[in-house]
């Protein structure tokens, strides 16, 4: 049967789709100038088999009642009816909220879910728990930038006007001299944002400013993350130590003359300091180019070169996500803007300093003049969170105190949680330790299209829609198209979207018309988007109404071009436009950090030694990265995905030296441990890794031989297993998992195949 296409729209772009058969047809939005490869994922995903077809109850939940129970990510399922799935929900919810009130529940429910902005999956779960409940445990930041979201709003402004209002791209290609990329601009990662983007800029905007003559320069460990059309260089630098090199190229600049001392006294504070931590007068230890060339694994010569190749031009200095991704990933994140600030760039165009850049869809570009609103949360009760990637640790320790950004905070003893459209089981760090964390928990409730990692561990699992199977508008403060996402399919089997299931928990608990207005679906998308014609009438824009808009499927929405708009402004005046920070300059230091009191994180930013470093025992550094081939562990499944795979395994790529002295060859299955656990994966030998380092990207469903084993082994190619799980610093305590050490040899047991999609009984 073939229907007309529709129009719709995922993280990674627009597209219409159409069925055929089994298959979906997926088009790419004409007006995409470079679509996505990642829109064919979704082509067998309607009816796959890893798809949630009926309400299920773990046996053990089901028989012995709610409680902790060890059996978690190894137990049966036991398929029920919607009618006892939703009465013993809303009985569980409102059993731990009596005897514990919100405090008990765990609501953060991070993750990426669909780009529709009403049927998103985190607010539903937030509205539901404020609007029946009275509230929940949150969770704030983020797995992406959970230091420098952080750090950034002491020493600059807000993250996300610096990596989304700050330098354009347009403005690269037209005056960058230098983009000097730590951790690259791989273009796999431009290819998705929150919500969406119709149009993928980043491959042309790159391809322009090299041939206008701007050199990119990549630091980092993969030559891969520079894409072939910035026709740049490659600077390979040991995982982890950034920080180290940026205090050598300082020292350089500092001994040589080459410093802005007029940019450094008129809009910084704290250079005094960093120079005299640089030169050694605080502790004794100079930090010099031979200093930080035994740290990175470069020369001293070329840190010297590299400092003088800086001065006199208009630079721009860019810090992916990754960095801080990682033990102490605050302080490459504030030496990457104290380097933009050495050199006088920041506020000068295509100079200065930008995070994030090219790591998401959003950076660089321009915002729309008013965004599209957001689905009312309701009003939370209770003011408890922890820093997101510090789940297990709570479950593991209630009571415990700990710091988060100059407070010291409780972990509240959790008995319920409740996930939908995330999964903290691709996530997080140290898969075994986190199943013994969610094991704490009386009751773990999680809304999903697709048998998970996550789904597989939780107590009882609701059947959700996926995207394509509901109506709803996909839109982002930076793309400049609206989409009214259209059905291509009935819902499959037994799933109902998030919001059917919280209203009928909600009528079961009391509170429909509270979290419904009486709306149903539709009623809500007409409401959000007249808001957005509110918002746009103010601004003198008239807008097609509810229904013409929808015929159509999109809609174009006008843009302010305000990128660099608080830097710039600064430049121009500091007196006038100070920066929203204590001093109201750039903080080279930072009085406030300073006061806390972390040693692994003061005042100023330093190199700190990590506790993870290579050794005997675990002679790799391992990157785990983002995939190419999906967005994190979305559909995996996917043909596009699987395209990537051998045998159905995630490939690790290494270094060919590496592979030889250990007579591995393309294509053999490797394990890699450490003391957390073992992965296996497909080995590919290459030079563009550089010896000592292998990567595996996340994403891979975790799909492990036996769940309860300390020391898991995944069959399929999960990176989590191996992480650590600790956070970035006491400042923000932000998710490390981005490197880690570990041994790689080939696997020489018995291989068995992959078995992450195939249902539990
Ligand atoms: N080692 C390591 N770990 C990392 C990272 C790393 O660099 N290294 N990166 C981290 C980062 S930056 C991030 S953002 C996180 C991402 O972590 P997540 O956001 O948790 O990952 P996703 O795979 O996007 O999970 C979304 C889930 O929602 C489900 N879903 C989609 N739509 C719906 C819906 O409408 N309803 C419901 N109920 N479910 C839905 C999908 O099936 C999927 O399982 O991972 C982090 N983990
Ligand atoms: N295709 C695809 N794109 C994505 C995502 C996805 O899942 N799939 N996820 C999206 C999300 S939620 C986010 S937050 C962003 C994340 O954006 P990032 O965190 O920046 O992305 P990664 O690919 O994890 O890392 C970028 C590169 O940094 C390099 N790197 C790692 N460690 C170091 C280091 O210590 N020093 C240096 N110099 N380089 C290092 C690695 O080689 C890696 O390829 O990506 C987004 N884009
Ligand atoms: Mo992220």
């Amino acid at each position: 049967m073939t229907q007309k296409p529709v129009m719709h729209s995922a993280h990674w772009g627009a597209f219409h789709a159409e069925r055929s058969g089994d298959q979906l047809l997926i088009e790419p939005f004409g007006g995409d100038p470079d679509p996505s490869p990642l829109l064919q994922n979704f082509r067998h995903a309607l009816n796959h088999p890893a798809r949630v077809a009926r309400p299920m109850i773990r046996r053990g939940w089901l028989e012995n009642g709610p409680g902790p129970d060890r059996r978690r990510g190894a137990d049966e399922y036991v398929a029920v009816s919607w009618e006892e799935a939703s009465h013993r929900v809303a009985l569980e919810l409102k059993r731990v909220g009596e005897a514990y009130g919100p405090a008990g529940i765990f609501g953060g429910s991070y993750g990426w879910s669909s780009a529709g902005r009403f049927h998103h999956a985190q607010s539903q779960v937030h509205r539901f728990l404020n609007t029946t409940l009275g509230g929940y445990v949150r969770s704030v930041n983020s797995y992406s930038s959970g230091a420098a979201s952080v750090l950034l709003p002491h020493i600059v402004g807000d993250m996300n006007e610096v990596a989304r209002r700050g330098v354009s791209w347009e403005e690269i290609a037209g005056h960058s001299e230098v983009v000097l990329a730590f951790g690259g601009l791989a273009l796999k990662n431009a290819q998705v944002a929150s919500g969406g983007l119709s149009e993928h800029t980043e491959r042309g905007f790159m391809q322009r400013a090299a041939q206008r003559g701007t050199r990119f320069i990549s630091v980092s460990p993969l030559k891969s993350d520079l894409p072939e059309e910035a026709q740049g260089e490659w600077l390979a630098l040991r995982p982890g130590t950034d920080a180290a090199f940026i205090l050598g190229l300082l020292a350089v600049l500092i001994t040589e003359g080459l410093t802005d001392e007029a940019f450094l006294a008129r809009y910084c504070v704290g250079w005094p300091q960093m120079v005299a931590y640089i030169r050694g007068e605080e502790d004794g230890v100079v930090r010099d180019a031979p200093w930080a060339a035994a740290i990175c694994g470069v020369s001293s010569d070329l840190i010297r070169q590299f400092a003088r190749q800086l001065h006199g031009k208009r630079v721009l200095v860019t810090v992916a996500h990754a960095l801080q991704r990682a033990e102490h990933g605050e302080q490459p994140v504030w030496l990457g803007l104290v380097l933009a600030a050495a050199l006088g760039q920041p506020g000068l165009p295509g100079g200065g300093y930008t995070y994030a850049l090219g790591a998401l869809g959003h950076y660089g570009k321009h915002h729309n003049l008013v965004s599209f609103p957001s689905l009312p949360q309701g009003k939370n009760g209770i003011d408890r969170f922890i820093p997101v990637a510090r789940i297990a640790d709570m479950l593991l320790n209630p009571g415990t105190r700990f710091d988060y950004n100059g407070r010291q905070l409780t972990y509240p003893h959790i008995r319920l949680a409740y996930w939908a459209g995330g999964n903290p089981f691709h996530h997080h760090q140290d898969l075994a330790r986190l199943r013994q964390a969610f094991c704490q928990l009386d009751t773990f409730i999680v809304h999903e299209s697709v048998w998970t990692a996550s789904a597989r561990h939780a107590d009882i699992v609701l059947p959700a829609t996926m995207t394509l199977e509901r109506e709803d508008i996909g839109g982002a403060p930076t793309d400049r198209h609206l989409i009214a996402m259209q059905p291509v399919a009935q819902p499959y089997a037994e799933a109902r979207d998030d919001y059917t299931i919280f209203r009928d928990l909600a009528r079961q608990l009391g509170r429909e018309e509270a979290f419904s207005e009486g709306r149903d679906a539709r009623g809500w998308l007409q409401h959000l988007y007249h808001q957005l014609q509110e918002k746009l009438a103010a601004h003198q824009v008239q807008t097609p109404d509810f229904n013409q808009f929808w015929q159509q499927g999109i809609l174009a929405l006008p843009q302010v071009k305000d990128g660099g708009r608080m830097i710039n402004a600064f430049r121009a005046d500091p007196d006038a436009a100070p920066l929203p920070t204590a001093g109201g300059k750039i903080e080279i230091f930072s009085a406030t950090i300073a006061s806390f009191g972390y040693d692994n994180c003061p005042g100023h930013p330093v190199w700190r030694e990590p506790q993870q470093k290579p050794s005997a025992d675990y002679p790799f550094w391992l990157i785990a990265n983002q995939p190419a081939t999906r967005l994190h562990s979305q559909l995996d499944f996917g043909d596009f995905s699987q395209s990537g795979k051998r045998g159905g395994r995630e490939v690790c790529s290494l270094n060919s030296e590496d592979a030889a002295a250990r007579a591995i060859a393309d294509g053999d299955i490797i394990e890699l441990y450490n003391d957390r656990g073992h992965v296996l994966a497909s080995a590919r030998l290459t030079d563009t890794v550089m010896p000592g380092v292998v990567q595996l990207p996340t994403g891979a469903w975790y799909d492990p031989v036996d769940a309860t084993a300390a020391r898991p082994l995944c069959r399929h190619g999960n990176p989590n297993v191996l992480t650590l799980d600790i956070g970035t610093s006491s400042l923000a305590q932000g998710c490390s998992g981005q490197i880690t050490v570990v041994q790689v040899r080939k696997f020489a047991g018995e291989v068995t195949p992959v078995q992450a999609f195939i249902p539990p009984l």
